[in-house]
């Protein structure tokens, strides 16, 4: 866990203010504490602090859209207990190939048609290899070629992958922590954790935009919840765009069967998010399909400014685009 460096002090009004160190001004530090302060707060304040927080950072009734595919699908060699693409789980995902070239290309036009500015492209790989790599750098540059900004999940980078993604052109890297360090080896032994901090540090290195965040619901504790924000919000620079995920239980994962979190407390984690990380973008993630409209709004309210868009995520499903469209059209979101 980080130390403290700096205390935050909730004001009577349940504003926090963060006390900067006198000798070093950049070195500003979440405790982990302070943040399940946030989480304890009455749900009126901690809203009212992450809407104050939003509205000075964002345009608050503007949310970013990305679509995601999935260009590679299934067999993966690891063991992320929540997810349907580790060969090792019996799920109803099969292992299929690399995507060709001209099928990503149709995807990312059907995207850009239905709105969405950013396009990302997840596969399901320990990390890629160097054959691996190769055609995807030229799906990156076609995509980016068609003036939609570029995501890739690939898994972990080896010295020297980045640097190929960045002259490719690819504008943001999705690489998650997933969960706090503490709870980290209940749900995955085949990477650690400084694993996934390497991979951010070689995405930051060559200055390709960071996507980072985690799961909510799986079975971690407040403490773990806020624990994993800390990590985030205290890197040198927090990633430029946070995806908080609900787990999406899916049958046969060893995940499946998690007592379900409550809403609220999802709710909670945006805010908190929000309030810790108040110039990145927080992404509304996986779980979308599970949550009613009015969570959803909550979750806008609470600081979400972007989200997956299009009736698929990688496996699972995700809201109709054409329901999104309603939805914002009744919270009077505008599509960015
Ligand atoms: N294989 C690459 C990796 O793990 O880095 C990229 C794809 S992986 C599926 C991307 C992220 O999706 C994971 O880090 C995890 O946070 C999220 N994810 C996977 N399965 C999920 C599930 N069942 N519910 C919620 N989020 C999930
Ligand atoms: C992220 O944080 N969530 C997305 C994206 N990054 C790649 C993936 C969610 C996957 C949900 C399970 C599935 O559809 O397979
Ligand atoms: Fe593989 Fe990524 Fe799924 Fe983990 S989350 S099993 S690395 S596809």
């Amino acid at each position: 866990m980080l130390e403290s460096i700096s205390p935050v002090v909730i004001n009577t009004d349940g504003l926090s203010s963060k006390a900067i160190s006198s000798c070093d001004a950049s070195i500003e530090r979440w405790r982990v504490a302070d943040i399940v302060a946030l989480f304890e707060l009455p749900f009126s304040d901690l809203m009212y602090q992450a809407q104050t927080v939003h509205r000075a950072n964002f345009d608050a009734n503007a949310v970013q859209v990305s679509t995601l595919l999935s260009i590679k699908t299934g067999g993966c060699s690891e063991d992320c207990g929540y997810c349907p693409q580790a060969a090792r789980y019996h799920t109803e995902v099969e292992d299929e190939p690399l995507m060709q070239l001209d099928e990503v290309v149709a995807a990312a036009q059907e995207a850009k048609a239905n709105g969405a500015s950013r396009f990302c492209m997840g596969a399901a790989w320990r990390g890629p290899k160097q054959r691996d790599l190769e055609p995807v750098l030229k799906m990156i540059a076609e995509v980016k070629a068609m003036g939609l900004e570029t995501c890739a999940t690939l898994g972990m980078l080896k010295d020297g992958q980045a640097e190929q993604l960045k002259d490719a052109g690819l504008d943001y890297y999705n690489h998650n922590l997933d969960t706090a360090p503490e709870f980290y080896g209940d749900v995955i032994s085949t990477r650690t954790y400084q694993d996934r901090l390497d991979t951010l540090d070689r995405v930051r290195s060559v200055d390709i935009n960071v996507c980072s965040g985690g799961i909510i619901g799986m079975g971690e504790s407040r403490n773990q919840r806020a624990g994993l924000l800390a990590q985030l919000a205290n890197m040198e620079r927090p990633p430029e765009s946070v995806p908080i995920n609900l787990l999406t239980q899916v049958e046969g994962t060893p995940l499946h069967g998690t007592d379900s979190l409550d809403h609220l407390e999802f709710v909670r984690t945006i805010a908190a998010a929000r309030i810790t990380m108040p110039t990145s973008y927080v992404r509304l993630s996986a779980g979308r399909q599970s949550m009613s409209e009015g969570i959803q709004a909550l979750c806008f309210l609470a600081g979400a400014n972007s989200i997956f868009y299009g009736e698929k995520l990688l496996t699972t499903a995700n809201p109709e685009a054409s329901e999104d469209k309603k939805l914002f059209a009744k919270l009077g979101i505008n599509q960015i």
